[in-house]
């Protein structure tokens, strides 16, 4: 048993207490990590709000983190003490009937506890001072100076590779160029349409803009994202605020006819729907990525699909972390990707609650709380 800092959630909408928990030693098949770098998702902010049905608490969120294996439990193989790791909340356990089925990266080995806020043996390795368990999220709790992840859930990565600027391939980064290349796998050429140029939809831009679309459409009601987008690759901006009439029909006439592609990343459901009649007839594909609070639910009239649209989802951009993370580091270590810029703050774990507030103020992509 040892100590260490975390920023915990005690309970929906509440901020995070940044205090010393007690955290247990990696049992079979578990890895304790010092976690270096953790970026700040929406999706930790869906949680801490109370919007995520799954939310359970008190918690240590955090999914988007980097760092070193400190403590190797029985029978792991895979790494040693020393190497560096990204977490992965999509797992990739390379046996269970998921992991086998090249079409789907949703490893099922352990998304019954994990789900649950516990490691694969049904326990949780956190306590508060008095004994308290605190749960698990997303397998991954980086908002903690150490963790224990299961083997299966951590991707070794090179050791010259920056730890406050890789942990943003724990989600966003691969999330996004994912969504493009091994989802929709747009070809050369595409028009695409990207609703939410926050922390994913940057990166679905950079992602398009690799594939060698050639329309790529910005929407966001935030002008101030346009200047970080057209860096990373799009063409055109839409503010909704700002077009008189109807958005779809806007759109349509801007993208000829409607874009072969269009990506969901700002978790609205009637963006959602915007995004589906914004795809071409006959051929669009539309990409939701974004997570909806409890109760929201998707519309559309069926004559949109019946009429040749297809409304599609992803998880972790479509990877297999073990196999596709440590790659995604090489293209960052050798200049085919782009993440300096997207790291607008910098943070101290005491500091991690300013991280969602600019979140919300719409001022960051992504801050990153520094160990
Ligand atoms: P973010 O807060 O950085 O960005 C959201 C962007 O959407 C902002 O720029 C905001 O101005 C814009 N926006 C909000 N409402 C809008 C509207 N009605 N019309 C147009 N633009 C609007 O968030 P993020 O970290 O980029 O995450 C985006 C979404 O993706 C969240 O829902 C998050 O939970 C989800 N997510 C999903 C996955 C996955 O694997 N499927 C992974 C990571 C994040
Ligand atoms: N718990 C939510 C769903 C949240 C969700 O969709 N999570 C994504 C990753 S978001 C990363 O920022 C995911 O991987 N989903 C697949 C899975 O198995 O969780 C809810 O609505 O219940
Ligand atoms: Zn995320």
């Amino acid at each position: 048993m040892m100590r260490t800092r975390a920023a915990v959630a005690m309970g929906p909408g509440k901020p995070l207490e940044v205090m010393e928990v007690n955290l247990e030693g990696p049992r079979k098949g578990e890895v304790l990590v010092e976690i270096k770098a953790t970026g700040l998702c929406h999706t930790d902010e869906f949680t801490r709000s109370g919007d995520d049905p799954e939310g359970i608490f008190p918690a240590i969120l955090g999914h988007e983190g980097a760092g070193v294996v400190i403590e190797v439990g029985e029978g792991v193989t895979s790494l040693e003490v020393g190497d560096h790791v990204i977490p992965l909340y999509t797992p990739e356990c390379r046996e269970c009937e998921y992991c086998l089925n090249p079409k789907t990266n949703l490893c099922q080995s352990i998304r019954s506890t994990q789900g649950a806020g516990l490691l694969p043996d049904g326990s949780t390795r956190f306590s508060m001072l008095d004994g308290t368990p605190i749960h698990h999220y997303m397998g991954c709790s980086t908002f903690a100076n150490h963790t224990v992840v299961p083997e299966i859930a951590l991707a070794k990565i090179r050791k010259d590779a920056p730890f406050d600027k890789v942990c943003y391939i724990g989600c966003g980064v691969t999330t996004g160029i994912g969504a493009v290349i091994n989802t929709a796998k747009v070809e050369i050429g595409s028009t695409a349409i990207v609703f939410g140029l926050g922390g994913i939809g940057l990166n679905v831009i950079q992602g398009l803009r690799m594939a060698g679309a050639d329309q790529i459409v910005g929407v966001d009601l935030n002008a101030g994202k346009v200047e970080m987008a057209e860096k990373f690759g799009m063409t055109h901006f839409v503010n909704p605020s700002e077009i008189e009439g109807d958005l779809v029909a806007h759109l349509v006439e801007l993208t000829g006819g409607g874009a072969d592609y269009t990506f969901d990343a700002t978790g609205n459901v009637s963006v959602m729907r915007t995004a589906l009649e914004a795809a071409h007839k006959g051929w669009g594909e539309s990409i939701i990525i974004g997570v909806a609070p409890a109760g929201a639910e998707i519309s559309t009239r069926p004559f949109q699909l019946v009429t040749g649209r297809s409304w599609r989802g992803t998880a972790f951009g479509g990877a297999s972390g073990r196999t596709d993370v440590p790659k995604i580091v090489d293209w960052y270590m050798d200049g085919k990707i782009e993440i300096d810029p997207m790291i607008t703050h910098k943070l101290s774990l005491d500091e991690i609650n300013d991280g969602f507030h600019l979140m919300h103020e719409g001022k960051s992509i992504r801050a990153v709380v520094e160990y």
